[in-house]
């Protein structure tokens, strides 16, 4: 981990931007089911039923229905020693930090993270299919919730196949031009425009750095993998850049 943190102040500078990309696997730990592992949410809920447009049409009490237990799932759970050790890096690099998570929980907010992207969405949230007007929702959602300014029906403020990412205008782009730095933590890879974000870093000269239960081999994107739990290999970088940092 010694000569990891040492790359990785290296490359970030004096001044050099330092983003974060987090996927599932950040809040496994935590007891949210990831997607795509075994036993993961696809297994026993096709994509094609409950996360695109399509499946919202056809059979909305479905969607809801997964929806709303994955919520009531999320006020059970509590944030894990990855979310903190990334509040830790925040506070080390400063403005120079940000954090992008394709996860709809809120586990980085509760940890003590600043500024999130969310650019999946997220499940404390719903939104009116017709104003498009945002809420904080803790509750069930169903066919009766109606818009509080249109009377429009309400849908999770998820970003389901198909649909656009949020915060690709200018959050996501700014935090990964000139970024020297980027962390892909606890995701697949497979999902895009998420995906290409570190391929774009680094076609610019930048580091990335995978963290992953199993990283992938030969990726030329990543040019350091740090393959283990989060929830151990986060804590552990973090003491190791805060101590070569004198922190
Ligand atoms: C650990 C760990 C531990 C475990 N520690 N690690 C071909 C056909 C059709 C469509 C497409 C196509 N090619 C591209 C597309 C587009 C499509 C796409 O990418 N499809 C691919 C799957 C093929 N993308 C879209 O449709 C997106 N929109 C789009 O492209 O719009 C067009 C456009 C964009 C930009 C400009 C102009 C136009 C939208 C994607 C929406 C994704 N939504 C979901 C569901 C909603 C959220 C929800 O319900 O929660 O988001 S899909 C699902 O996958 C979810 C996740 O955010 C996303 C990524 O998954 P993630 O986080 O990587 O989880 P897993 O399970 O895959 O991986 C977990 C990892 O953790 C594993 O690697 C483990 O090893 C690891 N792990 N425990 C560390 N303790
Ligand atoms: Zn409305």
């Amino acid at each position: 981990m010694k000569d990891a943190a040492q790359r990785i102040l290296e490359a970030a500078g004096q001044g050099g931007r330092v983003t974060v990309i987090t996927g599932a696997g950040i809040s496994a730990e935590s007891g949210i089911s990831t997607f795509r592992d075994s036993g993961g949410l696809w297994e026993e809920n096709p994509i094609e039923e409950v996360a695109t447009p399509e499946a919202f049409a056809a059979n909305p009490s479905r969607v809801y229905d997964f929806y709303n237990a994955r919520r009531a799932q999320l006020g059970t759970v509590e944030p894990n020693e990855g979310h903190r050790a990334l509040v830790r890096l925040e506070r080390l690099f400063g403005e120079r930090f940000s954090l992008i998570t394709q996860n709809v929980d809120d586990l980085h907010e509760r940890a003590g993270a600043g500024r999130v992207l969310h650019m999946h969405g997220e499940l404390y949230k719903a939104r009116c299919v017709d104003c498009a007007g945002v809420v904080e929702w803790k509750e069930e959602l169903s066919l009766a919730d109606a818009c509080g300014s249109c009377s429009g029906r309400m849908r999770p403020h998820i970003v389901w196949f198909g649909e656009i990412p949020f915060h690709l205008e200018k959050d996501i782009p700014a935090a990964c031009n000139g970024c020297r730095v980027f962390f892909s933590i606890g995701t697949s890879g497979v999902v895009y425009p998420a995906a290409g974000l570190a391929g774009l870093v680094h076609a610019a000269g930048g580091l990335c750095v995978e963290v992953n239960l199993e990283t992938s081999p030969g990726n030329p994107v990543f040019e350091l993998q740090l393959e283990g739990p989060a929830g151990e290999v986060l804590p552990a970088l973090a003491d190791e850049l805060e101590s070569q940092s004198g922190c």
